[in-house]
């Protein structure tokens, strides 16, 4: 029995799931989303229509990204372990977990949705081949028309609008400007293998941004190396001839790296605002309910996402974006790992952070925690 993966090759998660899988060597099945079992054996499982999903050989049902690669984290491993030895360069590999899979869901949702032209015929194709493998005509017409609805939908609600859609293109130009940049000298984002950073940002750059027809051909012309590297995510060997074996085996925060701190500049500029309005957000909301149990997610379906719409200002104009309590448990694993270090790697921590403009990050956090149950996500109890 070797565990099996429920997903999608479209899927901005699975990717990120797969990839770990593959650098771990560990043999997996993948199944799509539209096999039958999914439906009859996972679903009611995991209480929401949702992947990735990993099912072990135990029979154990683990969903979300980061779970299912925590889980794994916790077996003994063939390949390198997520999480960096280094303390500090751990807090910066959350850092870029959370940016990647959930900062990236603009750039990510617009080159896929906004770009039919180039785009649809490949998306139908995929989307049928995973969601309604077999069926034709009219039938997989209305099979793609629901799911890609529903995705449009939440491209909108990530704010992408034709008002931001200009800013987007240019930001993530630079984002892939800036990673090719630092790719020069690793081959991953921390050093010579990869870590919870690179599963992060591998999310948004595999499945939507390497491999949708537009968007791939963008990264190929603007960054080779973020092409290779996704390339390289995807093997299960380090996949890194051309560096010689000159790379550092992890980057020395003692020493400034210049490619580095542009890369948490960036996401300083880009997403800290974001996490600052959806902090300031949940905790208003929370403050209306008082009485919220612990435990539940304080909305009608306790499968619900998004607890509400929040508008804020991101690079200079009003944007409006759904509020998802997941977002804030991805917060918390970046604050949760800084609270480990000892007085000098803090201060280490905070040098960078500082001079980069994320110490924020550490600074905000929410009066409740968001914590996960029964593969979904709760509120933790009120704290006094
Ligand atoms: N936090 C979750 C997010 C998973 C997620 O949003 N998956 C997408 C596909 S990439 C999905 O299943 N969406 C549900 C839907 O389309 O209704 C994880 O990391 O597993």
């Amino acid at each position: 029995m070797i565990p099996i993966l429920y997903g999608m090759p479209g899927s901005l998660y699975t990717g990120k799931v797969r990839c770990y899988l593959r650098k771990q060597r560990i043999p997996f099945e993948e199944r799509i989303a539209g096999d039958p079992r999914f439906m009859n054996e996972v679903v009611p499982v995991v209480g929401r229509w949702i992947v990735p999903v990993l099912q072990t050989p135990q029979g154990q049902i683990l969903q979300d990204g980061a779970m299912i690669i925590d889980h794994l984290e916790t077996l003994p491993q063939l390949g390198p372990r997520a999480a960096p030895v280094d303390q500090v360069l751990r807090v910066v590999a959350h850092i870029f977990e959370m940016f990647g899979g959930e900062g990236m869901l603009r750039p990510a949702m617009h080159f896929r949705w906004n770009f039919d032209e180039t785009n649809l015929a490949f998306i139908k194709r995929d989307f049928l081949n995973s969601l309604a493998p077999g069926k034709q005509g009219a039938e997989a017409d209305m099979a793609f028309a629901f799911a890609s609805g529903r995705m449009r939908k939440a491209t909108l609600s990530f704010g992408v609008t034709s008002q931001t859609a200009p800013t987007i293109e240019h930001a993530y130009q630079e984002f892939l400007e800036l990673f090719d940049k630092h790719l020069e000298t690793t081959p991953y984002l921390l050093g010579s293998s990869p870590g919870y950073g690179d599963y992060g940002l591998v999310a948004a750059l595999f499945a939507h941004l390497a491999r949708d027809p537009y968007p791939s051909q963008l990264m190929k012309r603007v960054a080779p190396r973020v092409w290779r590297w996704v390339e390289r995510m995807n093997a299960p060997d380090a996949d890194a001839g051309e560096y010689l074996g000159n790379a550092p085996e992890w980057i020395d925060l003692a020493q400034p790296c210049e490619s580095l701190d542009a890369l948490l500049r960036f996401v300083a500029e880009d997403y800290l605002p974001e996490v600052e309005a959806m902090v300031r957000f949940t905790n208003e909301w929370l403050a209306e309910r008082p009485d919220l149990a612990a435990g539940s997610n304080g909305m009608p379906r306790p499968g619900d996402r998004h607890i509400g719409m929040m508008k804020f200002e991101w690079r200079g104009m009003p944007i409006e974006v759904m509020v998802m309590p997941y977002r804030i448990l991805m917060l918390q694993r970046i604050q949760d790992s800084a609270a480990l270090l000892n007085a000098q790697q803090g201060a280490v921590l905070k040098a960078l952070l500082t001079r980069t403009g994320l110490q924020r990050l550490l600074e905000i956090s929410c009066h409740r925690r968001v914590e996960r149950e029964g593969h979904l996500e709760v509120w933790g109890p009120a704290q006094h």
